[in-house]
């Protein structure tokens, strides 16, 4: 029995019923995965005692030698996976990290061009609700109605017309590889300091199946926990000219002390996603992504731009006259864990949306294949079309129950008890 299953068994309980779920059901959110239970490991350690405001060699506190080499570690390790010139791995989250990549550039008002969030970007891409669209004066561009795919035509007006600080390229609901290219030519155009949120995609790039922004970005911000499969957290890479802008907007500007626990594992991550296996893993993202698109597609379902070069597809359900909230929450009946998702140019509320968004990371971390992707497709259809019978959705559960449970959940299955 755990220690804290005996002092606290309530919280112990819902983690127990959380690593049941983890094994009984299909994770298709394409921000979710399965860390392993060595990065769990380590940030579960006693690291996360300490204290350490400051980076390594220059802190605050005494008793740092053993979480300076940890950060060493991470950046190491960081800065070989990407190629990057310099890194910081300290940012707690994706939106602190794009936080700071902010704070190194902007004062605030200052124009800057992001993706707009019902098309794909993300909140601190210059959402009104958020703190990027309070303090800075965003404009926003996004897809083409014909083919869904990024209007550069509209990204070049936009930044000629406005010439912004920055330009935010990346995305959290683009099923498409994101030309970086074509971004920095438009930025370096309109005099604007290129930003890449790769949050999403960080582990394709690692893995070589989607090109990298590190030769095009000036800043490039990503979390550590999607595609990445490290521990949940964030970092930035920037080149050499911004290091002292984006270590000092980090801290003491952002944050005060860092999460050395998280750093840690970071870094047990980062040396994961350096082995060889890892690169089959992001190819095998890409594939279960393209079979299970092609396979709901057949199956008669539109995928927003006719498919998916990533890790992700975005499902239209308006033929099917159901809205993503309510193919969210019936396939949730049934072990398909997915998000409703705003389709580009959406007539439905946020909360409630015209799409579903489906991405294959965590099922590829279970060592599902393009065989088991069919197989999924199949259920989810199945799901969709008993989504208001409860008594054939319960059916269902019981068999993807069945299914789910002969593949391993890596951290969850594979760790010490
Ligand atoms: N919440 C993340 C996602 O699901 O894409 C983005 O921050």
């Amino acid at each position: 029995m755990s220690v804290l299953s005996v002092q606290d068994p309530e919280v112990a309980k819902a983690i127990g019923r959380d690593e049941r779920r983890l094994v009984d059901e299909l994770v298709l959110i394409a921000s979710e995965n399965y860390a392993s239970a060595a990065v769990r490991e380590a940030t579960g350690s006693v690291l996360t005692n300490k204290y350490a405001e400051g980076y390594p060699g220059r802190r605050y506190y005494a008793g740092t030698e053993n979480v300076d080499r940890v950060e060493i570690l991470a950046q190491e390790r960081a800065k070989e996976l990407f190629g990057a010139d310099h890194v910081n791995v300290q940012p707690h989250s994706g939106s602190q990290a794009n936080m700071a990549a902010y704070f190194a550039i902007l004062e605030p008002g200052d124009v800057v061009l992001g993706m707009r969030l019902d098309q794909g970007g993300h909140l601190t891409h210059g959402s009104p609700v958020n703190f990027s669209g309070r303090f800075y004066d965003f404009a926003s561009y996004g897809v083409e109605r014909e083919t869904e795919l990024i209007d550069f035509a509209e990204v070049e007006s936009l930044a000629k017309e406005l010439k912004p600080k920055i330009i935010v390229c990346g995305a959290t609901a683009y099923p498409r590889t994101i030309d970086f290219e074509r971004f920095k030519e438009i930025a370096d155009e309109a005099g604007a300091v290129l930003v890449a949120d790769i949050a999403h995609i960080a582990g394709l790039i690692v893995g070589g199946v989607h090109p990298s922004p590190i030769p095009y970005a000036d800043i490039v911000t990503t979390t550590t926990h999607k595609t990445l499969r490290g521990p949940r957290g964030a970092m930035i890479m920037c080149k050499e000219e911004y290091r002292r802008k984006i270590d000092s907007a980090v801290f003491p500007r952002m944050q005060g002390g860092p999460m050395m626990h998280v750093i840690a594992a970071k870094a047990v991550a980062f040396k994961e996603a350096l082995q060889p296996e890892f690169k089959i893993y992001a190819r095998t993202i890409v594939e279960n992504a393209r079979t299970l698109s092609d396979a709901l597609s057949k199956r008669g379902l539109r995928i927003v731009s006719g498919g998916t070069d990533n890790h992700l597809m975005l499902v239209d359900l308006t033929p099917l006259g159901i809205t993503g909230k309510v193919a969210q929450d019936g396939l949730r009946e049934t072990g398909i864990i997915t998000n409703k998702n705003a389709i580009p140019f959406d007539q439905e509320k946020p909360m409630v949306t015209s799409g579903l968004r489906l991405g294959t990371p965590a099922l590829s971390s279970r060592e599902m294949g393009i065989h088991e992707m069919e197989t999924v497709a199949g259920f989810i259809m199945e799901g969709l079309s008993a989504i208001d019978d409860s008594a054939r959705l319960s059916n269902l559960r019981r068999r993807i129950a069945e299914f789910a449970r002969q593949y391993p959940a890596p951290g969850v299955t594979d760790a010490q008890r």
